[in-house]
C-alpha cells in the first residue's frame, strides 16, 4: 500500500521543492580562472585518501556546464536550488585579494537561475576551506571568524538582494568528526584535542558571519545541520546514557550552542580533559537570531554503549531493517520524531529541509532513456511524508531539498554512491534524468498532493 492511501497531502502555501549540491562535488576545473586550492583539492591529491583515488578535478564539470544544469533544472520544475560557493574560488589565499572571475561565475549561476524562476539557497561554506588558510590552522585558528566574516561579506555585497537565502556552514558536525577527530575527510586529522576547537570556532565563525550578513544583507540567513535521532539498542542503563552522549554529540553541539548558547553538559563527559573552558564572550558571539535552521536528513541510529573512542557508543545494525548503498537504514519516521524534538527543545523556528536523499545501486540507463530507480522513489515519498507529518504536528518546514540534483563526487568514497536524480554518465557527461527526477517533477506540479 502506498503511504497515501489514507491522507490528503497538501503541503503549505509557498514551500518550496528543490535539490541541492556542493561545490567540490559537482564542479570540476578547481583551480580555472584564478581559484586557488581548497583542502578539499589538497586532500584528494594526496594518495590513499579517497577511494580510487578520486578527485573533484572534473566531477559532473558544471563549472562549464551551469546553463545546460539550470536548463534542466527548469525541466524538471524546480523552485529551489541549494548550492554551495567555493571560497578558494572568491579569495584564492582565502583573505584579502577578490578574485573577480570566480564571483562571476556564481554572479551568472544567480542570475540564471532567476531567469528561470528558481530560488537560489547559497551555502557559503560546505568543506572546502581554502588549502592558505589550512596552513594559517584552518579551524584551529581563532581568526577564521574573521576570515569567514570577510569572505561572507563579499557575496553579500555582491549577490544579496538576487540572494535571498543563505547558509554559513553545512554540517558543522561532519567537518569536525570527519576532518578533526576521525581523519576520513579534509584536512585528514585525527585528535580528541582538536576536534573541540575546531567544532568551536566552526561555530564562532558561523556566529560572526550571521553579524556581517546582519550588517550588509536584508534577507535570510541560518545554518544546516546533520541531525539524526538516536534510540537506544536495549532499555538497560548503558545504552541509555550512550544513547543520551551520541545524542548530545551529534545533534545538540552545534543547534545548542547557536539558538541556546550553551554547549550540552555531556561534551565534557565524552571528551574529558580535551573539552576546554571555552571564554563566556564566545557564546555572545555564536547565538545570533537566525532566520531558519536547515537540516539534512538521511538515517537514524539505533545506539549501544561500546569502547569506541572517545563517545563509547555505537550503532548497531537492524537485522529486518532497509539499507541503502552506503549502509545507511532507511528509516522515515526518525525524521518526524527529529523534527518533533527540534520544535520541542527548540521552539518555531522556521525549518527547511535541506537535504535528504540515499544512494541506490542503479542499473544502467536503459535503450529507452530510462533509469529505474524505484527504491529512490520509495525512498524519498516516505520521507516526504514523514515531512507531512511533521508539518501536521505544527512544525514550520518551509521547503525540501532533494540530495542530490545530479550523481557527485561522494567525498573520500569518490564516484562510487549515486544520489542524484539525475544520472551522470562520467565518461561523456551526459545527463540523464531518472524515474526519481521524474517522478519528483510530478510531486512539485501537484503541491505534494501525488504522495
Ligand atoms: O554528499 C553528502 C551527503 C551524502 O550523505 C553531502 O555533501 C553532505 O552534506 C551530507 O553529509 N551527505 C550525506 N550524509 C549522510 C550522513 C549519514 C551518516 C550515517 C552514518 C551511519 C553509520
Amino acid at each position: 500500500m502506498s503511504p497515501s492511501a489514507d491522507k490528503d497531502f497538501s503541503f503549505p502555501k509557498g514551500f518550496l521543492w528543490g535539490a541541492a549540491t556542493a561545490a567540490h562535488q559537482i564542479e570540476g576545473s578547481p583551480l580555472a580562472d584564478g581559484a586557488g586550492p581548497s583542502i578539499w583539492t589538497r586532500f584528494a591529491h594526496t594518495p590513499g585518501m579517497t577511494l580510487n583515488g578520486d578527485t573533484g578535478d572534473v566531477a559532473c564539470d558544471h563549472y562549464r556546464r551551469w546553463k545546460d544544469d539550470v536548463r534542466l533544472m527548469r525541466e524538471l520544475g524546480l523552485q529551489a536550488y541549494r548550492f554551495s560557493v567555493s571560497w578558494s574560488r572568491i579569495l584564492p589565499e582565502g583573505t584579502g585579494r577578490v578574485n573577480q572571475a570566480g564571483l562571476d561565475f556564481y554572479s551568472r549561476l544567480v542570475d540564471e537561475l532567476l531567469a528561470n524562476d528558481i530560488e537560489p539557497l547559497l551555502t557559503l561554506y560546505h568543506w572546502d576551506l581554502p588549502a592558505a588558510l589550512d596552513d594559517r590552522g584552518g579551524w584551529l585558528n581563532r581568526d577564521c571568524a574573521d576570515w569567514f566574516a570577510e569572505y561572507g561579506r563579499v557575496l553579500y555585497r555582491a549577490l544579496d538582494g538576487r540572494v535571498k537565502k543563505w547558509v554559513t556552514l553545512n554540517e558543522p558536525w561532519v567537518v569536525t568528526d570527519g576532518g578533526y577527530l576521525h581523519g576520513a575527510l579534509a584536512p585528514g586529522h585525527r585528535s580528541r584535542f582538536e576536534a573541540p576547537i575546531a567544532s568551536h570556532n566552526l561555530m564562532r565563525a558561523h556566529g560572526a558571519a550571521v553579524q556581517a550578513y546582519r550588517a550588509e544583507g536584508a534577507h535570510e540567513i541560518g545554518l544546516v545541520v546533520n541531525i539524526e535521532p538516536k534510540y537506544p539498542a536495549s532499555d538497560s542503563e548503558a545504552d541509555a546514557a550512550a544513547t543520551r552522549r551520541a545524542h548530545a554529540y551529534m545533534n545538540e553541539q552545534y543547534l545548542h550552542p547557536a539558538l541556546l548558547g550553551r554547549y550540552p553538559p555531556e561534551l565534557k563527559e565524552i571528551f574529558g580533559d580535551a573539552w576546554p573552558d571555552f571564554p563566556e564572550e564566545d557564546f555572545r558571539l555564536i547565538v545570533q537570531p537566525l532566520d531558519f535552521v536547515g537540516i539534512n536528513y538521511y538515517t537514524r541510529s539505533v545506539t549501544a554503549a561500546d569502547a569506541s573512542y572517545p563517545l563509547k557508543a555505537g550503532a548497531v545494525r537492524q537485522p529486518l531493517g532497509t539499507y541503502t548503498e552506503t549502509g545507511w537504514e532507511v528509516f522515515p519516521q526518525g525524521l518526524t520524531d527529529l523534527l518533533l524534538w527540534f520544535k520541542r527543545t527548540y521552539g518555531d523556528l522556521p525549518v527547511y529541509i535541506t537535504e535528504n536523499g540515499a544512494a541506490f545501486f542503479d542499473p544502467a540507463v536503459a535503450e529507452d532513456g530510462r533509469v529505474r530507480d524505484p527504491l529512490r522513489i520509495d525512498y524519498l515519498r516516505k520521507h516526504l511524508s514523514a515531512i507531512h507529518d511533521a508539518i501536521a504536528a505544527g512544525v514550520d518546514i518551509r521547503g525540501y531539498m532533494a540530495w542530490s540534483l545530479l550523481d557527485n563526487l561522494e567525498w573520500s568514497l569518490g564516484y562510487s554512491k549515486r544520489f542524484g536524480i539525475i544520472h551522470v554518465n562520467y565518461g561523456t557527461q551526459e545527463r540523464t534524468p531518472k524515474d526519481s527526477a521524474r517522478w519528483y517533477s510530478g510531486i512539485i506540479e501537484s503541491h505534494g498532493r501525488g504522495l
